[in-house]
């Protein structure tokens, strides 16, 4: 395994020799160019299962782990028998509540280093120095489903960042899309409710696709612009190393001289930002249920360590009013064309928890989490979220002291007077758990703001105690339409087919409705075309959306959703097809399928191995059974995949190499053809060569091949690159270029 520290591993020593390796240093201070400190802080309590006899919790060496303590061989067990009861005590326990939201997950750690000093605007430590290397660890989530949820879900994903800095914890809570569903943490149970399973009968499981969600958001017109976003295929990536993050509320700044900015904070993919298709999220559901989480792992098994680059928009204080919408809305982005994202650093996740349920269960994130030089703002939603997410730990993870738990613990020294509490594990020595004292010398000490002691920013409020939303939050619909306005025709088609799947499932007919009104506010094509899918019509009764997200015995009227004219009719950064931040230039880390049986062509085998590789994508052998495969030369290929244990859906891309017995093999298995009929149907990069062109002509790729039977031309041809007798190195450069594409859109039929 090449991602592990294997000097860091040792299976040998007690956890007090483990506890020497702490980065620690013994003048107590941490190793700032130790990226690995969080890792040395974990190994205290890592165990390695290395000892050498089984004992119980006591520590009492165990005799006979097979059999209970019984009167009698064939009589009745004995409550005397405490190797049994601890056992299956323990056993009955093992369970914690999953997360209300996010319950399923998953984690890597990693290291964030800032690219120059950002002390012009922060004086968070970490943003410092380039030399700096940052613990973290990072969630990745699905919102509505249980923990053992599919994957592929149509949902927002959690992106949640827990910077182990020297000045303590920072967290950024944040999802892969920069706006949210309501404006209040008031509205946020109710949200829940209505998407997850339905009450009476808990179903479906993750899925947004029935009525009591859209019931919801039908009389929410606050949520239309997040309702474009996950109605986009940005709800259903190819990959969580292939989504971006968004901190998603407007936060601050704050420098060494007190002066406050506001910031957005973005993550952006190094490896670009792609989707699946519906159909194939679908398949992909049933085929392979943890394909996000095996393909974050295995990816950083292989040492494809996925990269985030870190960016900020920052505005000034003097500008917080100049915008088409509130800053503090978390309903509104910042367009990226009126406030460019200035990228900072770099986070690499480069190593896979030791233990899911110890590190990506137990971890406890918090928007509360900050650090000297980052501070909150009024947005109301995060407000809520101050309060929500120490309370759900309580119950979570059982206590006060979850701060504790090995993946929570800070690497910078935490000293104070909390005491006691369930599970707690610090011996706290002494007299003292109180301040001020001189017992113990006045220890612990505030620290002054000089020695990076917290202080809030000083913002001036002057106003008066009241229930109420702020009218600059009442434009619903505009940045929605700057949304779809932004999108290429084929995203736009995937929006539409998307709000006919999931109102498709609604079955009570004024909610659809509702919704149809609602996206007329939108667009009015948009509206027709997912009626025309639902077989109604937009109603013109309902031409003045209902807003019901208003208070108790007031005129609805004054609520009504207010257009206000924005800066800009569409920002590419929007669009997934079109994003200028992500070049459709490389294939790194793509699974390419190879379809082969015994007989294949091993010059066109090895020299399309040989460019996948060298392009970084991971070529792996699929073939009517596992074992080996004989070429057409005697050399004999593992093969990775049976048709059985693979799915094309689970694929970037399929190529089938020449060689008539290998082909007539594959052209007998109807698997064969049905693989890259569904790889045509979710259209992906397809390529033949020699006798492979005849088996891609036996499916929906047909069509795309007959133009080059005779020749040595590659023939590309909607993403199906085709060559009988031409150079196989030009074949594989024609098949990388096109897989970089992503996808040939211009397969897909309309609407
Ligand atoms: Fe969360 N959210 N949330 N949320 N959230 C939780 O905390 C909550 C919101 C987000 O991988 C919970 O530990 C409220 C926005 C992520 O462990 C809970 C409101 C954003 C994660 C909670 C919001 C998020 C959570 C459930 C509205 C994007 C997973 C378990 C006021 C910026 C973190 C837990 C992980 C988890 C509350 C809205 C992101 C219940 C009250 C907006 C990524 O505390």
């Amino acid at each position: 395994m090449t991602t592990r520290k294997a000097s860091k591993k040792s299976s040998k020593g007690g956890t007090k020799a483990k506890a020497l390796q702490s980065s620690e240093r013994r003048d107590g201070k941490i190793d700032p160019q130790n990226n690995d400190a969080k890792t040395d802080d974990l190994q205290k309590n890592t165990e390695d299962n290395g000892g050498e006899f089984l004992t119980t919790n006591q520590g009492v060496r165990i005799n006979d782990n097979q059999n209970s303590l019984k009167a009698g061989d064939r009589g009745p067990t004995l409550l005397e028998d405490f190797i049994l009861r601890e056992k299956i005590t323990h056993f009955d326990h093992e369970r914690i509540p999953e997360r209300v939201v996010h319950a399923r997950g998953s984690a890597a750690h990693g290291y964030f280093q800032v690219y120059e000093s950002m002390a012009e605007y922060t004086k968070a430590g970490f943003l410092q120095d380039p030399v700096v290397k940052t613990p973290v660890f990072v969630r990745f989530s699905t919102v509505a489903g249980s923990r053992g949820s599919t994957d592929l879900a149509r949902d927002v994903r959690g992106f949640a960042v827990k910077f182990y800095t020297q000045q303590g914890n920072f967290d950024i809570v944040g999802n892969n899309i920069p706006v949210f569903f309501i404006q209040d943490a008031m509205k946020f149970p109710d949200l829940v409710h209505a998407v997850k399973p339905e009450p009476h009968n808990e179903m479906p499981q993750a899925a947004s696709a029935h009525d009591t969600f859209w019931d919801f958001i039908s009389l929410m017109p606050e949520s239309m612009h997040m309702i474009m976003w996950v109605m986009s295929d940005r709800a259903i990536p190819r990959s969580l190393r292939m989504i971006e993050g968004f901190g998603v509320h407007t936060f601050r700044l704050i420098n060494e001289r007190g002066k406050s900015r506001f910031v957005k904070f973005h993550w952006k993919p190094l490896l670009g930002l792609h989707a699946v298709v519906w159909d194939e999220a679908q398949k992909i559901s049933g085929k392979d249920s943890d394909f996000h989480r095996r393909d974050l792992w295995e990816a950083i098994e292989n040492g494809d360590f996925p990269e985030w680059e870190l960016g900020v928009q920052i505005v000034e204080e003097k500008d917080e009013h100049k915008f088409a919408f509130d800053l503090l809305d978390p309903t509104k982005i910042i367009p990226e064309e009126i406030v460019p994202v200035r990228r900072i650093g770099k986070m690499t996740l480069n190593r896979n928890p030791d233990n899911f349920f110890a590190e990506t269960e137990q971890v406890a994130f918090h928007v509360g989490n900050i650090v000297p030089g980052i501070d909150f703002t009024n947005d109301p939603l995060m407000q809520g979220r101050l309060f929500s997410y120490t309370d759900t730990q309580l119950i979570r993870l059982g206590g006060p002291n979850f701060h504790e738990i090995p993946i929570n613990r800070p690497v910078a020294p935490v000293h104070n007077n909390q005491r006691d509490g369930f599970m707690r594990q610090t011996v706290n020595r002494g007299q003292t758990s109180y301040e001020p004292n001189t017992l113990r010398g006045g220890c612990p000490f505030q620290a002054g703001v000089d020695m990076g002691g917290f202080q809030s920013f000083a913002e001036r409020i002057d106003a008066q105690k009241i229930r109420a939303r702020s009218a600059s939050f009442f434009d619903h619909f505009s940045q929605a339409t700057l949304f779809y306005n932004s999108q290429t025709e084929p995203e736009k088609r995937h929006i539409i087919r998307a709000l006919r799947f999931e109102l498709g499932k609604v079955e009570t007919p004024s909610i659809r409705e509702r919704m149809l009104a609602l996206l007329a506010q939108v667009d009015k094509q948009l509206a027709n075309s997912v009626a025309e899918g639902l077989g109604a019509k937009v109603p013109t009764k309902l031409d003045k959306p209902m807003n019901m997200s208003v208070p108790g015995g007031v005129d609805p009227r004054k609520f009504q959703p207010k257009k206000v004219e924005q800066e800009i009719d569409s920002s590419p950064a929007l669009s997934m097809v079109n994003n200028p931040n992500f070049p459709k230039d490389s294939i790194k880390t793509r699974k390419i399928a190879l379809l082969i049986a015994d007989g294949f062509d091993e010059t066109a085998v090895d020299q399309m191995n040989k460019t996948l590789l060298t392009a970084g994508a991971m070529p792996k052998t699929v073939a009517p059974r596992l074992g080996v495969v004989t070429g057409a030369n005697g050399s004999q290929v593992k093969v990775d995949f049976s048709f059985l244990t693979a799915s094309s859906v689970l694929f970037d891309a399929v190529f089938v190499p020449g060689g008539d017995p290998s082909v007539a093999a594959l052209s007998a298995e109807k698997e064969a053809s049905e693989f890259l009929s569904e790889a045509y149907k979710h259209c992906k990069t397809i390529a033949g060569s020699g006798a492979g062109v005849g088996l891609l002509a036996t499916s929906l790729a047909g069509d795309f091949t007959e133009s080059n039977e005779a020749g040595e031309r590659i023939a590309v041809n909607k993403g199906v690159v085709t060559t009988r007798a031409g150079s196989i190195k030009d074949l594989a450069e024609a098949f990388v270029s096109a897989i970089a594409l992503h996808r040939h859109w211009e397969r897909e039929p309309g609407p």
